[in-house]
């Protein structure tokens, strides 16, 4: 059968290159698109049954900067609150997250929070959806939203809006952050983030004297070599005020992909372990390797992170690679780059349900499962758990994705620890495997899903109900035990001076514009799953250009021309689309599309020093009008 010999060919080559090259020149790289028990059985193939140090996802390119931040400020990766606690909270504040068109649900909440009188302040260099019906819009200079942050501490603290028994009593490093926004005056942050400061005054009233606020962001700010900072900046505004852990207070970082936050718990990032532990820690390599039945020692230590497997493929260090769920030739930056290396590999295996253009570079590509086909469960940006139910068989010779892994793993000789007879049997022994972790699973059952209507990790043990909001006043948890609500032996949630440093590449002279990039409603992700659906191409058939009116006269572009984008690294032809919902000095393209089309041609590989995630929200460009000759023949 075509599948064996398939699945025997990719076992031949994983085991040549890791003979010839040593365990790490075969990397894997995964998605948070996947059912939690796919992540966890990725992280456990790579781990154990092929030992190398060198798996990452692609939420390496979606929320790890969230990600980080919180594991500072609160000692735990996960959203604070259901989002049920943003109807009827006073104040909703939205930094860089485009909810219209990319978050309905989370849209939803927030209409229904507008319903009862709530203010909405929007943060974006771009007019979104949103940002049309908010109450207080600051279109605000990318990459500065940590500056706008510390401008609106200064002002809570000048005007005392304050919940200073909290501080107290919750939190320790007030002190250095609040000597850190002394000089971010309003006039100085008005400077620095291109934002009014009449408006930013209004925002830090509205904020500052509220008595219940909800506040959110997404890849706008985390998309940074400074990512990580902004966020820390955002959290410190909650922390101030001491909303947080109680009803409509709350905290959310918006999760991305379908299974964004269940995605990056169990062990598929490059540092981890499963139940959000780290691989580099003696104490959780034990606990692992015991439950998976080798030694510590055996398992790898932290590899590179899902860019610098590409840079090391550069190098001559990796040689072979499995992708599953991910498509980096369209959703890196500078992905010219990227092709380069693909052509490097020795031998590159995908498994997907469709040929996408990454997939174009493998040598096999394995035929996997869609979320219909399969059950599991995901959990949402609330930290809630939930399980979808199999619905359809995989067509002709595609398997599920567990199956397929499984059966490499057999092939390899190595089936021990990969003989799951079903998604169910991953899953109970990743409750085994998460217990004890701060993303504790181990009282979640798949009858307890059903009854619940979903459960809220942590998790602790059959009777326990779940966590619906952490951080509640009196709440425990194994960390603090009893100390206080946030996952530190104090039990105190964590203030961080943030640190702001300009974005990798600035606007000058020969490249005198910002790019930034993002998404439209129509399309999504890499645009593998939705480029192939007529009423949705009809909608966006192609990524267009957004400008200014502004900008335009003075380039002499009209709206529906063609015009080139031109970065440090490449270059992109596109029709213009004018339009005023856009500060003058930052043009937008969608990412959603490959070849020649794709922005990432022209976005940096630069990476945030902590999460690494791309700062796919800057960099510097020139833009002019196309020669219409030069298009036709490109
Ligand atoms: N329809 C649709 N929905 C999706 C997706 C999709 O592709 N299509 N993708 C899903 C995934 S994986 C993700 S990660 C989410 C992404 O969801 P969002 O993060 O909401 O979407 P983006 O378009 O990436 O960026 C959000 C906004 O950031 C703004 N922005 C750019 N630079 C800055 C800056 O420096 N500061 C601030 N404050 N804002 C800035 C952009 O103008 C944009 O409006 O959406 C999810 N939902
Ligand atoms: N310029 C720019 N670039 C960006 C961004 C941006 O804002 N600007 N956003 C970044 C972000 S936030 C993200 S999340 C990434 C996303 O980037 P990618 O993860 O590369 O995008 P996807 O389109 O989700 O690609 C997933 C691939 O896996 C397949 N797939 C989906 N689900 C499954 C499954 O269950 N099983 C199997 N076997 N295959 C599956 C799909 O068919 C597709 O080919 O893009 C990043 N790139
Ligand atoms: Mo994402």
């Amino acid at each position: 059968m075509v599948y064996d010999t398939a699945i025997h060919r990719v076992a031949g080559e994983i085991a040549r290159i890791q003979e010839q090259y040593g365990r790490d020149a075969f990397a894997v790289l995964s998605g948070a698109s996947l059912t939690t028990e796919k992540s966890y059985l990725m992280g456990k193939f790579a781990h154990m049954c092929l030992r190398t140090a060198n798996i990452d996802y692609n939420g390496r390119l979606c929320m790890v900067s969230a990600a980080a931040a919180s594991k500072k400020a609160f000692g735990i990766d996960r959203g604070g609150n259901p989002f049920s606690d943003i109807i009827g909270t006073d104040v909703v504040w939205i930094s860089g997250a485009n909810i219209g068109e990319c978050h309905p649900i989370t849209s939803d909440y927030v209409w229904q929070a507008r319903e009862h009188g709530a203010k909405i302040i929007v943060v974006d260099p771009r007019v979104t959806p949103i940002a049309r019906t908010c109450d207080l819009f600051m279109p605000i200079k990318p990459g500065r939203d940590v500056l706008l942050f510390k401008g609106i501490l200064h002002l809570m603290i000048a005007n005392d809006w304050l919940d200073h028994d909290f501080i107290e009593q919750h939190t320790t490093g007030f002190e250095q952050v609040a000597e850190d926004a002394r000089e971010w005056t309003p006039a100085r942050t008005a400077e620095a983030t291109g934002i009014a400061e009449k408006a930013i005054r209004q925002a830090a009233e509205w904020w500052g004297t509220a008595k219940t606020s909800f506040l959110m962001h997404a890849r706008g700010i985390e998309h940074h070599t400074h990512g990580v900072q902004n966020v820390l900046g955002a959290i410190n505004l909650v922390l101030a005020s001491g909303r947080i852990g109680r009803p409509n207070c709350g905290y959310s970082t918006i999760t991305g992909q379908g299974n964004g936050q269940g995605g990056r718990e169990h062990g598929q990032k490059c540092d981890q372990l499963p139940g959000g532990r780290d691989l580099a820690n003696p104490e959780h390599r034990a606990y692992i390797a015991g439950v998976w039945g080798m030694e510590p020692e055996e398992l790898p230590q932290p590899g590179a992170d899902a860019y610098e497997i590409f840079r090391e493929i550069d190098r001559g260090n990796i040689k072979g690679l499995l992708s599953i769920c991910f498509n980096p030739l369209v959703s890196l930056p500078d992905n010219s780059y990227v092709r380069e290396q693909l052509e490097k590999l020795e031998f590159y295996v995908t498994i997907d349900f469709f040929l996408s253009e990454t997939g174009r570079y493998a040598d096999v590509i394995l035929p996997g499962s869609l979320h219909e086909e399969d059950e599991g469960t995901v959990t949402q940006a609330e930290g809630r758990v939930i399980k979808w139910n199999k619905a359809i068989d995989c067509p002709g010779d595609a398997r599920q994705d567990w199956i397929i892994i499984q059966d490499i793993a057999e092939a390899l000789g190595r089936p021990e620890g990969f003989r799951f007879q079903s998604p169910r049997e991953i899953f109970d022994e990743l409750r085994v495997a998460s217990a004890g972790g701060i993303a504790d699973y181990s009282g979640i059952t798949y009858e307890k899903i059903e009854a619940q209507y979903g459960v809220f990790w942590p998790c602790y043990s059959e009777d326990h109900p779940g966590t619906p909001r952490l951080f509640e006043p009196g709440s425990w948890n194994p960390v603090a035990q009893g100390r206080g609500p946030f996952y530190f032996p104090d039990g105190r949630a964590r203030f961080n001076v943030p640190v702001y440093t300009p974005p990798a590449e600035e606007p000058d002279e020969e490249y005198p514009l910002y790019l930034t990039t993002g998404r439209v409603v129509s399309q999504y992700l890499s645009g593998a799953q939705t480029r192939r659906i007529g009423p949705l191409v009809d909608q966006y058939p192609e990524p267009r250009i957004e400008l200014h009116p502004s900008l335009a006269e003075k380039l002499g572009i009209a709206d529906g021309d063609w015009a080139t984008a031109e970065s440090r690294r490449g270059s992109v032809t596109l029709r213009a689309s004018v339009v005023r919902t856009i500060r003058p000095d930052t043009i937008f393209i969608p990412y959603h599309w490959p070849d020649r089309s794709s922005v990432n041609q022209l976005t940096i590989s630069a990476q945030d020093p902590i999460s690494r995630i791309p700062e796919y929200k800057v960099c510097a460009v020139r833009l002019a009008k196309a020669d219409i000759d030069v298009v036709a023949v490109a």
